[in-house]
């Protein structure tokens, strides 16, 4: 039997609405990874399409957790950081990066502020310039266009795009210092969407492209990030780990769409964890 992988993974807990560590925590479950958690902060659902939600910031609380885990001497395969729940906790991330950072483990940014062309409205308009800094520090970047365009400081362009918009924006978004980058929300064409990744080192650059699905379903930007980091925890390589990727993120998008289900209550994930765990 292998090693049991470990992640740390940096996001909030959104109590309705599935997404961040409700959706996180089960899909590397399910690959068989160890999944320690800090809880960024505590929503009663998140942001997207609901009001009057409860936030309980929890920035105080980051890094007394890692410090009581450096005292046990814990270190982790990936630490995989989402959505911040404060401009502070910015600078907190970058620290726990140095902390925890080894020689072979993976620094996993998912730079979640921002969707068809907006910036969440509960960011003030200096959160991607701050991102950005934590981008530098890692290893897998993995943006949707929109997060992309804010970091890169370009004009947000609805798709289809040209093949040249989104290889320079890779190799751009390579120069800030992650070796590896999966551009999330790609199209060339009207009827089709995906993921377009590259792999610094090699210079190689894949595209992983699904029947395009109409409406826009809250969550799936963690579906897909948490799939990638599973598959390549478990020994994908970048493009097989797009490819798994897509194909569960647009499963679970299906399954929600056929259901009827409102589109702010996150995707039917679940009904597909069996057949990732046989994948993976
Ligand atoms: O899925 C991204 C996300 C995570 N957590 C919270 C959010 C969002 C997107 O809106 O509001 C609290």
């Amino acid at each position: 039997m292998p090693r049991q992988k470990r992640v740390a993974a940096i996001h909030d807990i959104s109590c309705f609405g599935k997404c961040s560590l409700t959706v996180v925590l089960p899909i590397l479950s399910s690959a068989g990874i160890e999944t320690s958690v800090i809880p960024t902060a505590v929503l009663s659902t998140h942001t997207g399409g609901f009001t009057g939600y409860t936030y309980r910031d929890l920035t105080e609380d980051i890094l007394p957790v890692v410090s009581h885990w450096q005292t046990l001497d814990l270190t982790f395969d990936a630490v995989y950081t989402g959505f911040l729940g404060s401009f502070r906790q910015i600078d907190i991330v970058s620290e726990i990066f140095d902390r925890l950072k080894t020689e072979d483990n993976m620094i996993i940014v998912d730079p979640v502020m921002a969707d068809n062309g907006k910036l969440y409205p509960i960011y003030g308009d200096d959160f991607p310039s701050g991102i950005k800094k934590l981008c530098r520090k890692a290893d897998l970047l993995i943006p949707n266009i929109t997060e992309a365009c804010l970091l890169l400081g370009r004009k947000y362009e609805p798709g289809p795009y040209e093949v040249s918009f989104v290889e320079s924006m890779l190799d751009e978004l390579a120069g800030l210092g992650p070796k590896q980058v999966v551009l999330t929300g790609v199209s060339f064409d009207d009827a089709h969407l995906g993921a377009a990744s590259l792999d610094y080192a090699s210079g190689k650059i894949d595209y992983s492209f699904s029947k395009r699905i109409e409406g826009f379903y809250h969550g799936t930007g963690d579906v897909f990030a948490s799939t990638l980091v599973a598959g390549l925890l478990t020994g994908h390589d970048l493009n097989k780990a797009s490819r798994l990727a897509v194909d569960f993120t647009v499963k679970s998008i299906i399954r929600t769409k056929d259901a009827g289900t409102d589109i702010r209550f996150g995707v039917n994930f679940e009904a597909g964890l069996g057949e990732l765990a046989n994948i993976l």
